[in-house]
């Protein structure tokens, strides 16, 4: 058996201060770092949009952000910008450990698709690579922590299920945007996937 942590999404547009911040994002840094120690590998992943990108909320005429439009892949929340390649929001906080990172997945770079999952972009179709990844170095069993847990945390671990990986997600290690009761969906929708929830 082969383990790893896979950290989504702590940079710095999604802590306090940053552009989506997601309450309390920042606390869990410290307890990530800890957890590093208990894998064989670490993974990191890397929201990272180009300027204009579709999911933006000022991309859309007369929209605003955590309004909900229909793209040709299906429904999509707009945000405000974040996370904008090369900016310091889409840096990673500057507390994590980034040097027990084997693997920094960057995601949501095509400009017309955005992407909450660290395997798969919201069409549920396009691949980002990850999952080949863990199959050739042989990483059988994973374990997600980081933000926010409703979207990208939530997505990835369905898909990781749905891939056949055991996956845990980390409760306590996790922090939630929580729009409109998208956090208690988010935990049914993991639990049916068969996703195990600790903490
Ligand atoms: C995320 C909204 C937009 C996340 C990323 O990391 O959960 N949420 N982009
Ligand atoms: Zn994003």
């Amino acid at each position: 058996m082969t383990n790893a942590l896979i950290v989504i999404d702590v940079q710095n547009d999604f802590c306090p201060g940053g552009a989506l911040a997601v309450p309390q994002g920042d606390a869990i840094v410290s307890g990530i770092n800890e957890r590093m120690a208990d894998f064989d590998t670490v993974i990191l992943t890397q929201d990272w949009h180009p300027s204009g990108h579709s999911s933006f909320a000022t991309s859309h005429k007369d929209k605003a952000p955590y309004e909900l439009v229909t793209m040709p892949y299906g429904p999509q929340v707009l945000w405000p910008d974040h996370c904008v390649q090369g900016g310091t929001g889409a840096e990673f906080h500057e507390v994590l450990d980034t040097a027990r990172a084997d693997m920094i997945i960057r995601k949501g770079f095509n400009p017309a698709i955005d992407s909450y999952s660290a395997f798969f972009e919201n069409d549920q179709t396009t691949p980002t690579g990850l999952e080949g990844y863990l199959r050739t170095r042989g990483i059988t069993d994973l374990t997600l922590v980081g933000l926010a847990t409703d979207f990208c945390v939530n997505f990835s671990a369905q898909d990781a299920a749905k891939l056949g990986f055991p996956i845990t997600v980390d409760l306590g290690l996790c922090r939630a945007i929580d729009l409109d009761g998208s956090l208690e969906a988010a935990l049914d929708g993991m639990k049916n996937a068969g996703v195990v929830l600790k903490g």
